[in-house]
């Protein structure tokens, strides 16, 4: 068969062909599949088999009628366009000349709430629609990426292995598997990448602080990563950034880094995860952090106007260089366990809430390769799920808790020491509180609750009394108790 064969029969077809689709189409064909191939500008379709045609079967449609009239039957087809609106255009699309038991995938980073309005429209037209959070960027597309799929599970049976055969596979087990219905898998990918932004916004921090604190240059700081990398530590986030401080500019022979500007963009995956979890009543204050930090840094007009303002009397810098670069090490272990810890409480929250019926030690599992987020550590969280399934949080795992019993007073010395040298360090503080709010026996609620019931008679629940009775104080009359 030739790459452009019009007659063959094709096992999947990819429509959207710009980065992601290419590869992935390339990725189905390498593994033996018959892709159709299918993009709004033709040209795209061209480019794609030109350049890598003799690397398996395609056929070429430039049409939606042609693209589907290639596909076997029940057809897949998988959309790798723009999230939104682009994306519904090509459902309408496809759902209007598909047949009774096709399935539309979408792979694209769509937001969770469409895709659980998308699948209920689609399956009452007789079609199947399954969400798929991908992870890996166009290199994981094209080696194997990690694959979120959610969907109804019967649509699963005759597309899981196709996908668990293009995913990435770690110690033989694929990096796919089914998430749960509807909008579940791009629920999963939405957390995956909020807990992405709470990674990235930990080695920054620590990077700043051996930039600031101890005055490294990047180069230098390059190899402490790469040697954090051969521990606890190691996963691809902390590989690539000794990758990224070791670039040397060729301009200006200066490190790349160096000449970066500042400023940190964001496409919404994050933002999502936070209103998620705001509407969950979830605190992710590791991925909101990250997220407000992103935005901070992108404040030009303030970071302008504030640029060496009053700092009060600064710390000296750490005299024991080695000493604070293992503290800060073991800072970013424990914050970075509070960070996951909160994203797989999104997660169970998220499953309870929409009736999912997640298993969260599966997402530790597909996790382990392919995307971004992939990690040593990530075989302890499954291994903590696996032994019990509700656990409230990580952080109580036998594991994690002696992890982060061993970190604890590094993580503090550090928080202390970025204070005391002006360092701003809103991930590892943050996670710090939260870690510490959750173990404090009294919280300051009790006053909040004291102060809302004042102003508003919202009443309170008491310590000597059942949970499910409520009080008031008549606070504006003779100050005694009533049952609410
Ligand atoms: P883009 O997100 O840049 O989208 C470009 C594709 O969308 C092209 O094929 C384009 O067709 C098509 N498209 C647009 Br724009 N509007 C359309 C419309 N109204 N009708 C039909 N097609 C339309 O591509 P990408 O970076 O390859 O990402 C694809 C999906 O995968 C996105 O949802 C993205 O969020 C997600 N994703 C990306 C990454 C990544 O690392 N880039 C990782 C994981 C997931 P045209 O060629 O005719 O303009």
């Amino acid at each position: 068969m030739t790459s452009s064969d019009t007659t063959a029969t094709a096992q999947i077809g990819v429509t959207g062909l710009a980065v992601m689709g290419s590869n992935i189409a390339r990725n189905f064909a390498h593994k033996g599949y018959t892709v159709a191939l299918h993009n709004r500008s033709v040209s795209k379709t061209d480019a794609l088999l030109e350049a890598h045609g003799s690397e398996g079967k395609f056929v070429r449609s430039e049409t939606i009628p042609e693209f589907l009239a290639a596909l076997e039957k029940p057809r897949r087809v998988l959309i790798m366009v723009k999230a939104g609106d682009p994306t519904d255009a090509v459902i309408n699309e496809l759902a209007d000349a598909m047949e009774e038991g096709d399935i539309i995938i979408d792979g694209g980073n769509s937001l969770f709430t469409d895709t659980i309005r998308r699948e209920k429209a689609i399956r009452e037209r007789g079609l199947h629609y399954v969400g798929a959070g991908i992870s890996g960027g166009e290199e994981g597309a094209l080696n194997g990426p990690s694959i979120m799929p959610g969907g109804p599970k019967e649509s699963y049976e005759s597309l899981g292995p196709l996908l668990e055969e293009i995913s990435a596979h770690v110690d033989g087990v694929p990096c796919c598997t089914h998430i749960g219905p509807d909008g579940s898998g791009h629920f999963v990918k939405m957390v995956h990448n909020g807990i992405e932004y709470s990674d990235m916004q930990l080695i920054g921090e620590a990077y700043q602080l051996l930039r600031d604190g101890l005055g490294k240059s990047a180069g230098e700081i390059a190899e402490v990563f790469a040697e954090w990398n051969s521990g606890d530590l190691d996963s691809y986030l902390i590989e690539i950034t000794a990758e990224v401080l070791r670039q040397v500019d060729a301009k200006t022979g200066k490190p790349l880094v160096d000449l970066i500007l500042d400023e940190a963009e964001q496409k919404g995956t994050g933002r999502w995860t936070v209103k998620s979890a705001l509407d969950l009543g979830v605190p992710v204050t590791g991925i909101a952090e990250a997220v407000f930090a992103r935005a901070l840094s992108g404040s030009v007009a303030q970071r302008t106007a504030t640029t060496g303002l009053a700092s009060g009397d600064l710390g000296t810098k750490p005299s024991d260089a080695a000493r604070f670069t293992d503290d800060v090490s073991k800072a970013l272990y424990a914050s970075k366990i509070v960070a996951y810890a909160q994203g797989f409480n999104q997660i169970q929250a998220g499953s309870n809430e929409y009736g999912w019926d997640i298993t969260p030690g599966d997402m530790a599992t597909i996790w382990r390769g392919g995307c971004i987020i992939r990690a040593k550590f990530l075989n302890r969280i499954k291994e903590a799920f696996d032994e019990d399934a509700n656990l409230p949080s990580l952080i109580v795992a036998p594991y994690f808790r002696s992890a982060i019993e061993d970190a604890i007073d590094s993580w503090r010395r550090v928080v202390v020491t970025a204070t005391e040298l002006g360092i701003p360090v809103p991930g590892f503080a943050s996670a710090l509180s939260y870690y510490d709010a959750l173990r404090t026996e009294r919280l300051p609620a009790a006053l909040t609750q004291g102060l809302r019931d004042f102003f508003g008679a919202h009443t309170y629940g008491r310590i000597d009394a059942d949970r499910d009775k409520r009080f008031h104080t008549l606070w504006s009359g003779d100050r005694s108790e009533v049952e609410a």
